[in-house]
């Protein structure tokens, strides 16, 4: 990638008539692709790709091309409404401000929580007006999506390199090994990897010699485009990591490898705590042949250097702190991290975390919530599992949701919904009627990304490079839409809290104030940030700063917490079935449903037990049960079932847990590999 310098010029809005089009970048997942918008009057005609975006150069996936159709849903929320009067934000305002002071009177601060889920994430001015309003309110009730996504990432980049921020990014333009496992970007996009163009990307690496693997139950698209494709069992992907590191080792003189020694801590042990792990074993416990676990190491002895990636097929299953652990040890083996050819770490160009004194003493985490003190408060955040009792125990009488669906994204729905249910009172900022609005007693109305001016914050260093982007709003808000940076700065006043900082206030700030705040100490300052229209590359890859920042100046390679969980790490249950997790082109989570449909996926083999396809059908797990439609899918491995998460009917969150099968390190809901039957209900 040649790097570009914050001193692009501006291209001019291209006028004809009263139709405009201009540069913005997409907010609805991590990819974040550069996008040009043509608006008529106060219509949002069109939206396509940016092809002078450096990342994503021109690429946009359906669900980017139909931000004109979300603008103007007819469904969208623009009242502020309270139960079912809509009224003005005064009003609104005053109700909630009297009602967080009663709870906070009668429950004290903690009485107030807030879950800040994925329609926050890329509104950096709302984002952070929200954390901190609950931040000075002085309440601990923090809930954000991590812990039912990806809480085995910061994990294990605590454990093993002392910070839980720092999230290993593909080199992408030196490496050759590339490594995907329980990751789909074709569809996704990345996980805590943004990929933007995923296809030719991962075509144009394999055309400059680099291999792909991937990693997946189930032949995905990104399959597809691999030279080879491994299909391992649900839930074991664990065991697969377990034997090419101990393959590995197994190579290594240990005790005459110097350069392992130097760069990490705990191979001995680490080595022993693979021991059992025989090829037999692993070839047991995943379903996979002897000589595909062989291929695989001799891939990475091959080119030396790999770069591995995990997704939410791993991180969802019980085994994902093991599995990441694993991941870790791999790169660092290899020497594959903070290396050319391998991982980097992305300090961002708005965070610069190269650049800070991080946080690396960690301490013991705290202890949960006081109706769940197991799952502990990690990443200065309670696991959302715990938010449900806190609301049973009577803890949590308020609760904000910020840009979050949580009747579909939180565990065990139907409990789930009694909590939210229960609630004295549930203020769900959003842009569109949900499930949870639907059972909300205060609706917020926000703007949609098109409204608003926005630089990527939270996900900077998710970028395949350091980089950044400027937007300002496309068009004007509709009705009584409101930034929710607004929201939260009022209602702070009210309450006697500055929520905004910086000497701003509701009434003195705009969007582009508290972005040129954000940006002020970014690497090039607020006005190059703010100039970055259609993207910037500040650099590619950047290697060295991590080590300056390491605990002891080594990897951690054997954490004690790990290697006991390992210890009592068996491969996965096997039920009838095993429903994993996948996610679909054209939704994100359950935004953008009406672009799509919903099945239960099965192995068209499976379908002559099942009533054929289109059956009705119902999935049992151990918790609870769902019913929809069967659908055979060539790409489902037999004995492993499917249902895209963010529906109502079915709601696949009706077959987790907030209970059991909660991991106890990270709070972790077990959301794949879940043994589960399906029983026949009418066949057509
Ligand atoms: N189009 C679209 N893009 C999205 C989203 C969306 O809903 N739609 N959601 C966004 C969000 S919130 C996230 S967190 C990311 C997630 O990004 P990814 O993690 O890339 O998500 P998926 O595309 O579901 O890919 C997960 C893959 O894991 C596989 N899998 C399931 N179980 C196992 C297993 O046990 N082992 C292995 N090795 N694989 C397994 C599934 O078959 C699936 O192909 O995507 C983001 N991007
Ligand atoms: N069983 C099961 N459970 C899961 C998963 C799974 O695969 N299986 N996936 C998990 C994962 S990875 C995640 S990330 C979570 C997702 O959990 P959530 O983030 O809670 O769910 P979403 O459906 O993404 O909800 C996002 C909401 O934000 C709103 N929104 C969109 N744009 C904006 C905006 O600009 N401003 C505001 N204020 N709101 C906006 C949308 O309308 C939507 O209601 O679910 C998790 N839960
Ligand atoms: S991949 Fe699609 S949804 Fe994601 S940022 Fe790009 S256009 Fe938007
Ligand atoms: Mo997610």
């Amino acid at each position: 990638m040649g790097s570009s310098s914050g001193d692009r010029v501006e291209s001019p809005p291209l006028e004809s008539g009263s139709v405009r089009s201009e540069p913005s970048f997409c907010r609805i997942c991590n990819a974040m692709c550069g996008i040009i918008v043509t608006v008529s009057g106060d219509r949002v005609v069109r939206v396509r790709g940016d092809d002078e975006h450096p990342l994503s150069r021109g690429y946009t996936c359906p669900k980017g091309r139909a931000l004109p159709e979300l603008h103007h849903d007819p469904r969208r929320l623009n009242r502020p409404t309270i139960g079912t009067r809509e009224v003005p934000w005064n009003e609104m305002l005053d109700d909630l401000a009297a009602r967080v002071r009663s709870t906070v009177q009668s429950h004290g601060a903690d009485g107030v929580a807030m879950y800040l889920a994925s329609g926050s994430a890329f509104d950096s001015t709302g984002r952070r007006a929200a954390e901190r309003f609950l931040r000075v309110l002085g309440s601990a009730q923090k809930y954000t999506a991590t812990t039912i996504d990806t809480p085995s990432k910061p994990l294990v980049a605590e454990l093993i390199g002392g910070w839980s921020g720092l999230t290993p990014v593909w080199d992408h333009e030196r490496s050759t090994l590339l490594v995907l496992i329980g990751s789909n970007p074709v569809v996704s996009h990345g996980h805590s990897n943004a990929m933007p163009d995923p296809v030719s990307r991962l075509r144009n690496h394999r055309a400059r010699g680099g291999e792909v693997w991937v990693i997946d139950p189930r032949a995905t698209e990104t399959a597809r485009l691999a030279d080879r494709h491994m299909a391992p069992r649900p839930g074991s992907d664990w065991l697969v990591l377990a034997h090419v590191v101990r393959s590995l080792l197994a190579e290594l003189d240990l005790s005459a490898s110097v350069a392992l020694h130097e760069r990490a801590a705990g191979a001995d042990e680490l080595t022993a705590a693979l021991e059992r792990f025989t090829p037999d074993v692993v070839s047991a416990g995943t379903g996979l042949a002897r000589s595909d676990l062989d291929d695989l190491v001799a891939a990475v002895r091959r080119h030396g250097r790999v770069s591995a990636l995990t997704g939410t097929g791993v991180s969802m299953a019980a085994t994902a702190n093991v599995a990441e652990w694993l991941l870790w040890a791999l790169h660092i083996v290899t020497d594959s991290y903070d290396q050319p050819g391998g991982m980097w770490f992305n300090p961002g160009y708005l965070m610069q975390l190269d650049t800070r004194a991080l946080a690396t003493s960690v301490g013991p985490p705290q202890p949960g919530p006081p109706s769940r003190p197991e799952l502990l408060r990690r990443f200065g955040e309670w696991p959302c599992a715990a938010l449900i009792s806190e609301i049973e125990a009577g803890n949590v009488r308020t609760l904000f949701v910020v840009g979050g669906n949580p009747a579909t994204a939180f565990p065990d729905a139907p409990r789930t919904r009694a909590a939210l249910e229960a609630l004295d009172t549930l203020a769900v900022v959003d842009i569109l009627p949900t499930e949870t609005t639907a059972l909300a007693t205060h609706i917020l109305p926000a703007v949609d990304s098109l409204e608003r001016a926005d630089v990527p914050w939270l996900l900077d260093g998710y970028q395949l490079a350091v980089a950044t982007q400027f937007t300002p709003a496309m068009v004007e808000p509709v009705g009584d839409r409101w930034p929710v940076w607004r929201m939260f700065g009022v209602l702070g006043e009210r309450l006697g809290l500055d929520v905004l900082g910086r000497g701003l206030t509701p009434a003195t700030a705009t969007d582009e104030l508290l972005i040129r705040s954000l940006a002020a100490s970014s690497r090039g300052g607020a006005d190059a940030v703010l100039a970055a229209r259609h993207g910037i590359v500040h650099r590619g890859a950047v290697f060295g700063w991590i080590r300056s920042i390491l605990p002891s100046g080594r990897w951690q390679l054997a954490p004690t917490a790990l290697v006991a969980q390992l210890a009592a790490c068996v491969p996965p249950p096997s039920g009838p079935f095993l429903l994993i997790a996948h996610r679909q082109l054209r939704t994100m989570n359950s935004q953008l449903r009406t672009l799509a449909e919903v099945a239960i996926h099965v192995h068209p083999g499976a379908l002559a037990d099942l009533g054929g396809d289109g059956a009705e059908v119902e999935v049992r797990s151990a918790h609870g049960a769902v019913r929809g439609t069967v659908r055979g899918d060539e790409r489902m491995p037999p004995g492993a079932v499917t249902i895209p998460h963010g529906w109502c009917s079915p709601n696949v969150s009706g077959l987790t847990s907030a209970d059991v099968e909660v991991d106890p390190l990270t709070g972790m809901v077990t959301q794949s590999a879940i043994p589960v039957e399906i029983v026949t209900i009418a066949t057509h």
